[in-house]
């Protein structure tokens, strides 16, 4: 009963407004290498669909995948870099608030956050701003693989606390070893095609 999730890609957008139409979309937010276009490729099975970098800030256009059946998934530029100039980052802040907030298709938004490095202060910024605006978002957890099996427990429960969730409201998936990237498939096709929205 494996769920399938067929992705291609449809544009880069520097813009919001020059998005394509869309009956449902499923936004992947979170800072700079946290692992969002590893993750898009896991889900897809699909290597090299969006690109990745050992590189922090190398997502920096609004990238558009769209399912068989017209919906779509948006790899967005990741946050927090470090060698973006105060403006751009001010910039970008405004972008990524004016999106949450104004486009109608967006059903989900996947907000990432780094299973080894644990949340960080712009992680809960914004989930706190998300809480207050409203709008529908899931935390995962990347890198399941980099952190010892041991210690895995107590990250897992610091990581939920951090973010204000229940551990079984948050779902720690490896883009590497595939962990839990079924389940967060099957999700995403639901949010993406579920006939009653
Ligand atoms: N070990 C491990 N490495 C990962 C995983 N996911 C991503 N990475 C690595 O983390 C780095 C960043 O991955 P990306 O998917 O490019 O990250 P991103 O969030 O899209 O980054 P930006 O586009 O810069 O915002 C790459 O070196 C990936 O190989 C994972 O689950 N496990
Ligand atoms: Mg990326």
């Amino acid at each position: 009963m494996d769920t399938t999730l067929t992705l291609a890609f449809d544009r880069s957008a520097e813009r919001i407004d020059q998005l394509p139409a869309s009956r449902a979309e499923v936004a992947i937010v979170g800072r700079s290498n946290v692992g969002k276009s590893s993750l898009l490729n896991a889900v897809a099975g699909v290597a090299g669909l969006a690109r990745t970098s050992k590189t922090p800030g190398r997502t920096r256009l609004l990238n558009c995948f769209v399912t068989d059946r017209g919906a779509t998934v948006l790899d967005l530029p990741g946050y927090g870099y470090a060698k973006v100039s105060a403006s751009e980052r001010a910039q970008w802040r405004v972008r990524l608030g004016t999106y949450l907030r104004e486009r109608e298709a967006l059903v989900m938004t996947i907000v990432l956050v780094d299973g080894e490095v644990g949340p960080t202060a712009l992680d809960v910024q914004l989930l706190e701003w998300m809480r207050e605006f409203s709008v529908p978002f899931t935390v995962v957890a990347t890198k399941h693989d980099k952190v010892r099996s041991s210690k895995r427990v107590r990250r897992r429960r610091e990581l939920a606390a951090g973010v204000g969730l229940d551990e079984s409201e948050v779902l720690w998936v490896s883009a590497v070893t595939g962990v839990n990237i079924d389940r967060l498939r099957a999700r995403i096709d639901g949010w993406l095609h579920d006939p009653s929205l």
